[in-house]
């Protein structure tokens, strides 16, 4: 009672108790901010781009351009193609440091090991790197060089681009948006859209257009290859998400973030003996950890770890009172984790030079020393353990299987000895299967309806597949969708397809770099043949309904340039101009024969991407 509404019940229960004790969540902050959000800053057209201003700009209203003269127009691209260089930094300095983890496994130099050496000769070949009799350790070095290389890379293409359609790389060659290496595309996108640059918005979204190819084709694939290659490829696993994961008996260690390396040393570590009795020397059974955003999707995908809390409930898995210690690495870590691990004897642990926040600890972490760096985490928190006082573990807890890579997809649906994505595509076409969603990003305190769940109820129910990353895959999992069982809501064809090999309706393919798994999926259906030639024939469409942070329209800027029509909510960026509106929403159809589209509730997003996926069908006479 009392508390400000939000998405799901488990976080209303423990956000009640979190008033009790005080504690100050995103959704009291959303709920205490009298104002709406700036309506210039949310439609695009609000330009801080240098010292003679701020200028808000009104589209059409002559007095109301900047001082130096820019439109609605310049600035609402200049403005997207900043979020977009915003995101596409992110994943690009996390593929980077995935890469660079990768090298020194590869030297021997860390205690990770190559896991998966299939995939790594996988990944060879598909480099133009000729695996044969090489030994692992020179393979990977070989292979860890060459796409450390792709960030500083100047010119030439992306070596994994060429994974894509031929129909696709023709496009962007056409467009002149293929990248020339990774981190050269944000930069190039900076200096653009400093002041007295590019003023041409088509000119500039075609930038943005290939520094997030270099995002989703480059930097997030080679972090999702490499965690692969260095982790284990996910298979499908069964475990469980929600508060519910934390325990009475144990030093509960929520890891949050999204490079998998602080996580996966966390997870030997809490194995060590040494670990385990220092734990039972201060009364606990062990240590538990459990994951939070996108960190929790990777050892949830790998490791078959629990995972406490998505994006919005960070806050409430502290409000607890249970949590030992909070050990956070890059991206989405919202400073209230401070105060409010502050209130608790809950030690909140930095790891990352790139990333401090004012009252945490910080124990650098190194993965040249990745145990030792762990063991002395996990101690701060074996430490705090005699110390938890009054404490609320609420019951909820959901089963999920997750593990969806695209390779073990191929063996699903593919079965044992044909492998191919050939049977998804027979049933496509025989309509047991109307088409794919994708259903990804973050979940946001200013949407108040769960569109996630409801949106994946009304489309499974249409017989479409789904699949998920990221926070919203988290709270498909609270909302149980990610279990075989779910198979109840579906439509006949669905079921009877699924049911056969056991797959839930709605497939988890991990974290937001794992998005890169959706491209290459995407991708194989095209080259089984049978539904058409590039991409932007599937009858495929995606969408981020409560995107919050930049890496989202990255993300979706990446799959319209690669042909996948995205629906964002519940607003878009651009909005204050028409002009840069429509050329997202139409002009892009013309272009890579995708766009960008919006909208709010459920019900919107399902008969959009219902028709959407119709017209597709239409268009390949299915
Ligand atoms: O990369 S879905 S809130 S945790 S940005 Fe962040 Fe959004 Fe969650 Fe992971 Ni993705």
């Amino acid at each position: 009672g009392g508390c400000p509404s939000i998405q799901c019940e488990t976080n209303q229960d423990v956000l009640c108790q979190s008033c009790a004790s005080g504690v100050v969540t995103a959704a009291h902050r959303v709920a205490q901010r009298a104002a709406e959000p700036c309506l210039f800053g949310k439609g695009g057209t609000c330009c801080r781009n240098c010292n003679m201003g701020p200028c808000q700009i009104i589209e059409g209203v002559d007095q109301m351009i900047g001082v130096c003269g820019a439109d609605a127009a310049t600035v609402a691209a200049r403005n997207f193609a900043r979020i977009v260089a915003g995101g596409s930094s992110a994943h690009m300095d996390h593929g980077r440091g995935m890469a660079l983890a990768f090298l020194a496994t590869a030297r021997g130099e860390t205690p990770y090991e190559i896991k998966d050496a299939a995939k790594l000769r996988a990944t060879a070949q598909r480099l133009g790197i000729d695996p044969a009799d090489k030994a692992t350790t020179d393979l990977a070095i070989e292979v860890g060089t060459l796409l450390v290389n792709q960030f500083g890379q100047q010119e030439g293409g992306l070596a994994l681009m060429k994974r894509a359609p031929k129909a696709r790389q023709e496009v962007w060659a056409k467009l002149g948006v293929a990248p020339r290496g990774i981190d050269r595309e944000v930069v190039e996108l900076m200096h653009r859209t400093h002041m007295g640059v590019d003023q041409d918005a088509a000119n500039l979204l075609f930038q943005a257009a290939r520094c997030a190819l270099a995002d989703g084709w480059g930097a997030s694939m080679i972090a999702t290859e490499l965690s692969d290659v260095m982790f284990g490829t996910p298979v499908p696993i069964r475990t469980k998400v929600n508060i519910g994961v934390l325990k009475e008996d144990e030093v509960n260690v929520t890891v949050h973030g999204h490079e998998p390396v602080v996580a996966e040393a966390l997870a030997m570590a809490a194995n060590d003996p040494e670990i385990v009795a220092e734990a039972k020397k201060v009364g606990a059974k062990g240590v538990n950890l459990a994951g939070v955003c996108c960190t929790g999707n990777e050892i949830l995908m790998r490791r078959g770890l629990p995972i406490a809390g998505s994006f919005v409930q960070q806050e409430v898995v502290l409000a607890t009172g249970a949590v030992e210690a909070m050990v956070v690495d890059v991206q989405c870590i919202m400073q209230g984790v401070s105060p409010a691990a502050g209130q608790f004897h809950t030690r909140l642990v930095t790891t990352s030079e790139k990333a401090k926040i004012p009252g945490a600890r910080h124990i650098a972490f190194d993965e040249h020393r990745a145990l030792d760096s762990a063991k002395e985490i996990l101690r701060q928190a074996i430490a705090a353990y005699p110390e938890r006082g009054k404490h609320y573990i609420p019951v909820h807890q959901m089963d999920v299987v997750a593990g969806f890579s695209h390779e073990t997809i191929t063996y699903m649906l593919g079965g044992r000895f044909r492998g191919s994505y050939k049977p998804l595509n027979d049933n496509i076409a025989n309509g047991r299967i109307r088409g794919v969603a994708a259903i990804v990003g973050c979940d946001n305190y200013r949407v108040l309806e769960e569109v996630h769940i409801e949106l994946a109820k009304e489309l499974i129910a249409n017989d479409v597949l789904v699949l998920v990353t990221g926070c919203a895959a988290t709270g498909m999992g609270r909302a149980g969708l990610l279990t075989p069982e779910a198979l109840s809501m579906a439509g006949d064809g669905l079921k009877e397809v699924l049911e056969a090999v056991g797959c839930p309706p709605v497939l988890h393919m991990g974290s937001c770099v794992d998005n890169s798994r959706i491209l290459i999926a995407a991708t194989e259906m095209v080259l089984t043949g049978g539904l058409g030639n590039d991409i932007s024939d599937l009858p495929a469409v995606g969408c981020a309904p409560q995107w919050m942070s930049e890496k989202a329209v990255a993300i979706g800027q990446y799959f319209v340039s690669s042909g996948a029509s995205v629906i964002f909510g519940p607003s878009f960026p651009t909005t204050g101009s028409k002009v840069v509106t429509d050329y997202c929403f139409r002009e892009m159809e013309n272009l890579y024969g995708a766009h960008w589209d919006v909208a709010q509730t459920s019900n919107e997003f399902a008969n959009k991407m219902l028709d959407h996926i119709n017209a597709k069908r239409k268009a390949l006479g299915l």
